[in-house]
């Protein structure tokens, strides 16, 4: 079992959130409901990973479920929308209104500045394969993750990334079985089909996650940075050229030839870019 001394960055009602030297992790904490996300988990799991996006010292964000479950001893990392609190316009929230605000989470992750590793301890499920599908990379327990997509089976589905891009990273063929058919995938066969990292001894998942981000934390955050908005790009059509974009125009402020510009205009007189190289 871990024995990282995690520190715990804010206490919530559904989920955890911890830090420890650059990694932020956070985790369902429903597991009696495998982890099951209703309103108040989503606002929270927003909340926490816009902490993280912001927090200078993060590098690197693991996301998990908590377990092993209180009834029955069963792990999860995720088993999607709670379906006792879905009504016909989407999950009723403490306040009366019905949300389908995990795709606000799924967007959070992908236009994320920094890594997100899926840990998933146990049960992938509906809109939680969805969610480790949208993560930069997957760890899978060896003994207990299950892959597994209930949306045809509850009407309730993901026709964006959790389908879209699944097919991007298993093959079309792949993506349909799993959507047509509901199969459960072990970790290894997951791994087998490319929509999982590595598939790790259940005891050492917390402990190699947190390796992993470590490793990440070592390279250039600027060049990471750029190659996960480089993957995106090509899938997230203007929306990903804006993104990658706009870190070529922060890079861009760096040089002495934006410096210049802004500087011409702030002493009202022409800029002069003579002085700037044009390389071939
Ligand atoms: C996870 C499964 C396979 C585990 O089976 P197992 O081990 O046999 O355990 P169970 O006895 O079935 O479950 C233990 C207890 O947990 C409760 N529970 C499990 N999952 C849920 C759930 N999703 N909602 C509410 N409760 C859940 C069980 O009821 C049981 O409780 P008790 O002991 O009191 O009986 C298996 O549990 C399973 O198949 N679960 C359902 C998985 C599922 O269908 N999830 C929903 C799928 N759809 C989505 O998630 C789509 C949502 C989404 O992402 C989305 C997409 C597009 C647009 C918007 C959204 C959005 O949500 O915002």
């Amino acid at each position: 079992m871990s024995e990282l001394k995690w520190n715990t960055a804010k206490e919530y009602e559904d989920i955890t959130y911890r830090k420890l030297n650059g990694v932020a992790r956070i985790a369902f904490n429903r597991p009696e409901v495998r982890n099951a996300f209703r309103p108040t988990t989503v606002f929270e799991l927003y909340e926490a990973l816009s902490d993280a996006r912001e927090d200078r010292s993060i590098g690197v964000i693991l996301i998990s479920g908590e377990g092993p479950s209180p009834k029955d001893g069963g792990y999860a990392f995720c088993s999607g929308g709670d379906q006792r609190v879905r009504s016909k316009t989407g999950y009723k929230g403490k306040d009366g209104i019905n949300r389908l605000n995990i795709l606000e989470v799924q967007r959070l992750i992908r236009f994320m500045n920094k890594v997100v590793i899926a840990v998933v301890p146990g049960w992938a499920v509906g809109g939680g394969h969805s969610l480790h599908v949208v993560c930069d990379l997957t760890l899978a327990s060896k003994e207990h993750a299950i892959f597994k997509q209930t949306d045809a089976d509850v009407a309730s589905f993901d026709g964006g990334m959790g389908s879209a891009y699944l097919a991007r990273q298993v093959g079309q063929k792949r993506a349909r079985e799993i959507f047509f058919l509901g199969r459960n995938y072990s970790a290894q066969e997951a791994f087998e089909m490319g929509m999982v990292n590595a598939v790790i001894p259940h005891d050492e998942l917390e402990d190699t996650a947190y390796e992993w981000a470590q490793t990440i934390m070592k390279k250039s955050p600027t060049a990471i940075k750029m190659i996960k908005y480089a993957f995106n790009l090509i899938d997230d059509g203007l929306i990903g050229q804006q993104i990658f974009a706009g870190e070529a125009t922060r890079l861009a402020y760096m040089t002495d030839e934006a410096e210049e510009g802004r500087n011409a205009f702030l002493e009202k007189r022409d800029p002069d870019f003579d002085k700037f190289p044009k390389f071939p």
